[in-house]
């Protein structure tokens, strides 16, 4: 079942045996590229988990680790193909968690700790999951009790692991691991995970990547990115998240046999210790993120002269705030606009300033098909403003096991629509000028309206509602929710607030403000015109 192209069409076989022959589809899996280099460099550290009392795992031992629980997984029923929702922090079981499946051929779901009920339940049912692992009670939250109230919405789980503190009800991660045993593992072309999408529809996508292309994107990454086995790169996101984990990221750090460090808070007061003690030369952080770390360096109170390369992305950042990163951080700085579904631009570190404060980046393959066109799907001339579209050696060809999204989402040809509104300038860089798609990307966390209205919909009191995005200096957005109510029926704003997190949706993704209306505003063929509500919500909030 995990083979590529079971549950979600992949590449035709034309351009797969192109991808091989350029040789970026080398036929290498994630469980032989860390065997290969537990041999190569045993000793080198591969992971330091600060939180977890300062374990420091070489490349034998994360090698090992992955074999013995891939064994104990195994004895306990997991099988290639299966899929296994993973809702772990910045911990270091993430990896052994993650290795281990990739050696089975089972494939992770990454959820991300924000998640609630609404979202895993989601998962584990949509993935007909036979696992979930999550880490106990965390920042205050207890995913055991989660996990115990998705239980029943989800009857394919049959087992639920914890890493970490008190076992209760579940399986300890650490009574798994058993001694290794041959396994009749994944091949590269087979899928290695499913990424989540951020989505604009009802629910989440799920985006099933193969061994072979993502091991590109990180190799593609780690030379764009100068990332080599001296390399100590911060896991500063949630690691589950594309980014973080493979631009260059966690994986990338690895695939380069370098470092790895996990970061358990973002914040500049947790991090900038661990840069200066651990010798961290290259991390990734979102535009809001990237503004406070700015300003907090500017007390000087750490050395972080170690820090060679800050990557930003997951939303636009601004000139502004690009120009101060090199004088206040001392390091080079690198845009990234990429999507989990594939597509992943750079600014090179050779190109000139202008171009790194301005642009978001070019493509990391020049097997990259880039289309920018206007509604019906016409070719833009150069420098116009369009939808990207995007086609290429790591980009999915369809969502798994969703049809009919994939119809709409994927041109006939192949083409991924990202939704998002761009234009190329002469040298071939993206701009990002907007976004076409449903979605609210509120400081990098995205936000699919259709989601949100789903569940305020359910709210008695609610007749309506329309769900955009408003403009904020931190965040980039917030979202806005706009509400008719019922005839008659009474809601405050903080209930219907409420109600949205009762209903066990992640915190992110609760409207940051609910305005009441008597009706939404219309497009000339009496749809919704999101457009004027979100000019509407942009003008300062009458006293
Ligand atoms: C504007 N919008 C951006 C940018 C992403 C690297 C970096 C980011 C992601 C990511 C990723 C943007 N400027 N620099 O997976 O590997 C918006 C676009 C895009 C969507 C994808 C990676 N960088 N975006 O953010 O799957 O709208 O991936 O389509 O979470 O984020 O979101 P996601």
């Amino acid at each position: 079942a995990a083979t590529a192209g079971a549950d979600a069409p992949t590449w035709p076989p034309e351009f797969a045996a192109r991808y091989r022959a350029a040789g970026h589809w080398r036929g290498e899996t994630f469980g032989a590229m860390l065997r290969e280099r537990a041999a190569a460099h045993p000793d080198r550290i591969a992971v330091v988990d600060p939180a977890g009392a300062g374990r420091r795992w070489t490349y034998r031992e994360l090698d090992r680790r992955a074999d013995r629980l891939a064994a104990g997984f195994a004895a306990r029923g997991i099988a290639k193909g299966d899929r296994v929702v993973v809702q772990l922090p910045n911990t270091a079981e993430f990896f052994e968690v993650v290795f281990a499946l990739f050696r089975l051929g089972a494939l992770p779901v990454f959820a991300l700790p924000a998640h609630r009920e609404a979202e895993i339940a989601y998962f584990c049912s949509f993935s007909e999951a036979v696992a979930y692992i999550h880490p106990g009670v965390h920042e205050g939250f207890d995913y055991g009790a989660l996990a115990t109230r998705v239980r029943p919405e989800a009857p394919t789980l049959r087992q639920v692991f914890v890493s970490g503190g008190e076992p209760g009800e579940h399986t300890p991660l650490r009574a798994v691991p058993a001694a290794p045993v041959a396994l009749d593992g994944p091949k590269a072309s087979d899928l290695a995970f499913l990424q989540l999408s951020g989505g604009s529809t009802g629910v989440p996508k799920l985006i099933p990547r193969t061994h072979d292309d993502y091991l590109y994107s990180l190799r593609r990454s780690n030379e764009i990115c100068e990332v080599d086995q001296d390399s100590v790169y911060l896991v500063v996101l949630p690691a589950a998240h594309n980014f973080p984990l493979s631009s260059p990221g966690s994986l990338g750090a690895l695939c380069a046999g370098g470092r790895v460090v996990l970061c358990p808070r973002p914040d500049p007061e947790t991090a900038f210790p661990l840069i200066a003690r651990e010798g961290v030369t290259i991390t990734g952080l979102v535009p809001p993120l990237a503004l406070v770390w700015t300003e907090a360096a500017a007390s000087d109170r750490y050395d972080l002269s170690s820090l060679d390369v800050l990557l930003v992305g997951g939303a636009k950042f601004s000139e502004e705030a690009a120009r101060r990163v090199t004088p206040a951080l001392g390091c080079r700085l690198q845009q990234v606009f990429g999507m989990a579904e594939g597509l992943v631009n750079y600014t090179r570190l050779d190109d000139d300033i202008e171009t790194i404060v301005t642009t978001q980046g070019l493509p990391l393959s020049a097997d990259d098909e880039i289309r920018v066109v206007d509604d019906h799907d016409n070719e833009l001339p150069a420098g116009e403003t369009g939808h990207l579209l995007t086609r290429g050696p790591y980009t999915i060809r369809g969502y798994w096991r969703a049809p009919e999204h994939n119809a709409r989402s994927f041109t006939g040809d192949g083409f991924y629509r990202t939704g998002d509104l761009v234009r190329m300038t002469r040298t071939g860089h993206l701009v990002v000028e907007g976004r076409a798609k449903d979605q609210i990307n509120r400081g990098g966390e995205k936000i699919a309206a259709e989601e949100v209205e789903n569940v305020l919909l359910a709210h008695p009191a609610v007749f309506d509602v329309s769900v955009v995005a408003v403009p904020d200096a931190y965040l980039g957005e917030r979202t806005c929710a706009y509400v008719i109510l019922r005839q008659g029926a009474e809601a405050r704003p903080a209930a219907l607030r409420r109600f949205v997190r009762e209903r066990g949706l992640a915190a992110y993704k609760v409207p940051d403000r609910v305005v009441f209306v008597a009706e939404f505003p219309q497009t000339g063929v009496g749809k919704i015109s999101k457009k004027h509500q979100r000019q509407t919500a942009a003008l300062p909030t009458p006293r």
